[in-house]
């Protein structure tokens, strides 16, 4: 029977619509289905008018009127519906939580820099900088390096086309200085250095402070007290330091420093293989010669200077277990550090 089909539509339609909810999108394809112009379920059902015999008709046409009147109301109230729907959304919820913004953090290599040029700064010391590519006298020669030393062959050193290098330490800088400026110095150069190696605790690239102080009177005594109270500082107050002879070419005398080992206390451990100590620095009294290379009259002038790692000094401050962790960009690591500043 005719109006029984048209009975039928009209359950589907309030289905439909009942399926859609107040999604304007979804709102529109069930008016597309039932009431679009071109082939839409309404359009067929008034084809089908045509094609009822005589008698059906009248009965047919006013259930038909009353099915579109039906279907254009439900929709138009679906359409408003779903857009004050839509409205609502657009409101803040001012109950929700805010949405923090992604900080960035400093890399450990960064703060520890930062840490120890405060700790120099605060003892009279500035902070200096110079070029990465460097040239063979600045590098080597004024830093009495002898023509046959090893760290001078391309194995260990990378040379750049045209006889320059990358620096290897930034020892270079303090040679600048005292090729500029007339003593008293105290300064220190943090900086990137670059070195012909790779393997599980060597990177090509990594980072080193050194310190200069040259002036009239200046003592070892000078350099293990200055050493000493930037280990106390950086570390803590308790902690040992000691000094063993040792050997460079730009200094006379020598020594390494070591501190307390970080993870034993000074107990013996692995990582300090058993000795409870564990080298953080390499020192010395400028050589004579380095003073006479860079135009300071050693008869009246004596310094010291050190050098130290500054990746090394960040994985025993942080705990970092493998040096290749701070340049493997891992945001997993660079996220621990985020909030602390310098
Ligand atoms: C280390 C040892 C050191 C220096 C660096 C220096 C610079 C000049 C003159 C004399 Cl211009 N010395 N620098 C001195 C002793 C040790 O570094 O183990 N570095 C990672």
């Amino acid at each position: 029977m005719a109006l029984e089909t048209l009975e039928r539509a009209r359950q589907e339609f309030l289905a439909a619509l009942a399926e859609a909810g107040s999604d304007p999108a979804r709102v529109e394809t069930v008016r597309v289905r039932f009431a679009g112009r071109r082939s839409g379920l309404l359009r067929d059902l008034e084809d089908a008018l045509k094609l009822l015999p005589r008698e059906e008709k009248p009965s047919y046409g006013k259930a038909l009127n009353e099915l579109k009147k039906f279907i254009e109301e439900r929709l138009a109230a679906a359409h408003r519906a779903a857009a004050d729907a839509s409205k609502r959304g657009e409101v803040a919820d001012v109950t929700l939580p805010g949405r923090r913004p992604a900080l960035g953090a400093y890399h450990p290599v960064t703060l520890v820099r930062r840490e120890i040029e405060e700790i120099f700064l605060r003892m009279g010391y500035s902070v200096a900088d110079g070029p990465e590519a460097e040239d063979d006298w600045h590098n080597f020669e004024a830093l009495n390096f002898p023509p046959d030393h090893p760290a001078r062959d391309t194995q260990d050193t990378f040379f750049l086309k045209g006889g320059m290098l990358l620096r290897t330490h930034t020892s270079p800088v303090q040679i600048r200085t005292m090729e500029t400026t007339p003593p008293p110095i105290r300064v220190i150069i943090p900086g990137r250095v670059y070195r012909c190696d790779s393997d599980l605790r060597h990177t090509p690239m990594f980072h080193q402070v050194e310190g200069l102080v040259v002036d009239e009177g200046i003592t070892f005594g000078h350099l293990k007290a200055t050493l000493e109270a930037f280990v106390h500082v950086l570390f803590d107050p308790e902690m040992g330091v000691r000094f063993r002879p040792s050997f460079f070419p730009f200094t006379e005398p020598s020594a390494e420093v070591d501190i307390t080992c970080v993870f034993c206390r000074g107990k013996g451990c692995a990582v300090c293989t058993g000795s409870g100590w564990m080298e953080i620095l390499g020192a010395g009294m400028v050589d004579p010669r380095v003073f006479r290379f860079c135009n300071v009259d050693p008869a009246r002038y004596t310094g010291f200077a050190f050098g130290c790692g500054l990746d090394r000094v960040a994985m025993l401050k942080y705990g970092i277990p493998d040096l290749r962790m701070q340049f493997s960009g891992d945001e997993r690591l660079l996220r621990q550090f985020e909030g602390i500043r310098r």
